[in-house]
């Protein structure tokens, strides 16, 4: 019974929908119909739980899940004694410090004798303290961009997304004090047979994102430009060239880097490809 993987994820918010599919993306279905907590998995010896996710680093400390996904702002922040043990590249955001706009600043020294209104107070004194900046943290648990124009900070330190929160509440972005996405975090207690499997789960995460993060390519080009076209694409090991019906032309398959993926389409059409198809990897097992 011990040796199941207890999953912790947030139950209704903004990590709740890629968490989700990330689990479900790394072949393991269970039935999370509304309203529930818990959910067991169908085909893993898993069971998904479904909690705040401020709630979660206590629990896996606790070892009462043995996983959780959560933003790194709050594995952070809330100090427990956990293992962040893979980066997800959802829910990016930063934590930033922002002040009434049209205020002069021109450092983190500025703050110095000012009252600045968090959700984040360890994080913010850390970052004061490593700055050398005296200033007042006043905690408050929400609503936090409101607090300069009610008096009662002079400053905020808050999540940022696009900035327009921000912006609506007349204030100006100045440090950004963390930069977060979503993480997986494990307890540090998990027995032999839960690290192995934690470890398959690992495999499965990094086959699904390697596959988000490259394409499939195909086209056709003429057989004396095959060695330049390949150059751009090496592909896992090297690209497949196989010759085409027409006399003088040959088809190339390979792999593709979505971050380097129109510099080198262009690089590829300029040497001679054409008919290019590009289509989407479901899994990827390097
Ligand atoms: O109910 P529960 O406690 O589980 O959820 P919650 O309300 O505490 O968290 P939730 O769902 O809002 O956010 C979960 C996690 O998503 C956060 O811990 C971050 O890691 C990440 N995340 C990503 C964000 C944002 N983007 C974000 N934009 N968390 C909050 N915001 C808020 C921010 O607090 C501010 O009010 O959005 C506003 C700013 O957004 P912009 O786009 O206007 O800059
Ligand atoms: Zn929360």
């Amino acid at each position: 019974m011990t040796d199941i993987l207890r999953i912790a994820v947030q139950k209704s918010g903004r990590l709740s929908d890629d968490s989700l599919k990330l689990i479900k993306e790394c072949g393991i279905r269970f039935d999370n119909g509304a309203g529930k907590l818990r959910a067991p998995a169908a085909n893993f010896p898993a069971e998904i739980l479904f909690l705040r996710d401020d709630d979660i680093p206590g629990y896996v400390e606790d070892g009462v899940a043995h996983l959780g996904i959560v933003g790194e702002n709050v594995a952070v922040e809330t100090g427990r004694a956990v293992e962040t043990v893979h980066r997800l590249g959802f829910s990016k955001c930063r934590l930033s410090i922002g002040i009434p706009r049209g205020e002069p600043y021109e450092s983190i020294k500025d703050l110095d004798g000012k009252s600045i209104a968090t959700s984040y107070p360890r994080i913010l004194g850390k970052y004061l303290q490593e700055n050398g900046v005296d200033a007042q943290i006043h905690e408050i648990s929400g609503s936090v961009e409101i607090a300069p124009s009610i008096g009662l900070a002079e400053a905020v330190c808050d999540i940022v997304s696009s900035g327009s929160t921000l912006l609506s509440n007349g204030l100006q972005e100045v440090e950004t004090i963390f930069r977060s996405e979503a993480v997986m975090i494990a307890s540090r207690n998990l027995t032999p047979a839960q690290q192995s499997l934690l470890d398959q789960l690992l495999f499965r995460i990094n086959s699904v994102q390697a596959a988000k993060n490259h394409k499939y390519i195909l086209l056709n080009c003429p057989t004396g430009s095959v060695e330049e076209v390949s150059r751009y694409l090496p592909g896992m090991r090297s690209p497949t060239v196989m010759p085409l019906a027409s006399e003088g032309w040959c088809s190339v398959h390979s792999v593709i880097n979505e971050n380097d993926f129109w510099e080198n389409i262009e690089k590829i059409r300029l040497a001679g490809a054409e008919g290019i198809l590009v289509i989407p990897i479901e899994k990827m097992i390097l």
